[in-house]
């Protein structure tokens, strides 16, 4: 009952109580109680006066779509979905131990505890935004695996701008919009000494948050797709990422990291910038002057120029 209802508000604009009892079968206090159940589950939905029940925000995502387009464009992506998932991440990370094949992607409608990193949370509410998680299996060395976590940025860029969205990517892998994030990046590696067995590249794009969705106590307010004056549709977003990943995946197996640095340095935000990056224990100020062909992030500063492999920045100026 309770998913009957939420896919009947997913189709509609408003629907009354009234209306919704008759679709649906049953009384007027049960879609009421189905309404207060979707509420704590974290769906948004709103009453108004007269008009009936609205969910708020809701991006649509089509799964069949999605998977015929992936197929359209000869892709090896299988999409895997489910409404509710702990972490997209931990989900494709178990999967790839079973051994699911690369371009394998968990996509979740909300994750109930969805990770940043260094232990950090990730905002998921269900229905507004992209929660997706890729196995990837590159014949690469470990020693590789941030070049990956780089170009995975590369591709979440390529798929925005594929939108339309003029987004920069501020190093090592977040996305931004008008100096606000929109994207995050959590890439997580199962290994051997000498080889990735698999890195499970872990994406969440904001599609359609509004502003007062987020909770106030973020860094940095966020933003989204809607919030910037787009479609939010989830759709056409995975599939634009699902096909850039497996191109610049196979351009990093070709042609090594070379052949993405340049429009990872276009897309960069910090070229030039003034930054504090964190490191471990370390800290380091100086001026950013893009990225070397293996990857690392160079920093100009007094005692000479250093190569830094990962961190958080901070912008000065
Ligand atoms: C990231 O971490 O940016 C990586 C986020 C990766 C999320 C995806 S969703 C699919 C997959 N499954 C998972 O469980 N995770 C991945 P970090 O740089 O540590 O940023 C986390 C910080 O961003 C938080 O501490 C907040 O300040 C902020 N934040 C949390 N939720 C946000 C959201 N929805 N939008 C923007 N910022 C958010």
């Amino acid at each position: 009952m309770k998913e009957r209802l939420l896919a009947l508000l997913q189709e509609r604009d408003f629907v009354s109580g009234g209306e919704a009892a008759r679709i649906l079968g049953v009384s007027r206090t049960a879609v009421w109680k189905a309404v207060h159940r979707l509420q704590q589950d974290g769906h948004a939905i709103e009453t108004a006066a007269n008009k009936g029940y609205r969910l708020r925000g809701y991006a649509p995502f089509d799964k069949q779509q999605a998977a015929s387009e992936l197929a359209a464009r000869g892709l090896h992506a299988a999409l895997h979905w489910c409404e509710s998932s702990p972490s997209t991440n931990s989900w494709a990370m178990n999967e790839a131990e079973d051994g699911a094949p690369a371009f394998s992607w968990y996509v979740a409608d909300r994750q109930s505890a969805g990770r940043g990193r260094l232990g950090r949370a990730w905002v998921s509410p269900p229905g507004r935004n992209l929660y997706a998680s890729c196995v990837l299996r590159p014949s690469l060395p470990p020693a590789r695996a941030s070049q990956l976590s780089l170009a995975v940025a590369v591709a979440v860029h390529r798929a925005v701008s594929a939108l339309g969205v003029d987004a920069r990517i501020k190093w090592p892998n977040d996305i931004h919009v008008n100096g606000r994030k929109l994207a995050g990046i959590l890439c997580e590696l199962r290994a051997d000494p000498d080889r990735i067995d698999a890195l499970v590249a872990g994406i969440g794009i904001n599609v359609g948050m509004r502003a007062d969705e987020f909770p106030p106590d973020l860094a940095t307010p966020p933003t989204s797709l809607q919030m910037e004056g787009f479609d939010p549709d989830r759709t056409r977003l995975f599939v634009e990422l699902a096909a850039a990943l497996e191109a610049v995946v196979g351009l990093l197996e070709t042609s090594g990291f070379a052949a993405l640095r340049d429009e990872w340095n276009r897309a960069c935000a910090l070229h030039g910038k003034q930054v504090e990056v964190l490191f471990g224990e370390e800290s380091r100020a100086g001026t950013v002057a893009g990225l070397d062909e293996d990857g690392y992030l160079i920093l100009e500063h007094a005692g000479g120029c250093e190569r830094i492999v990962a961190g958080d920045v901070t912008v000065k100026k």
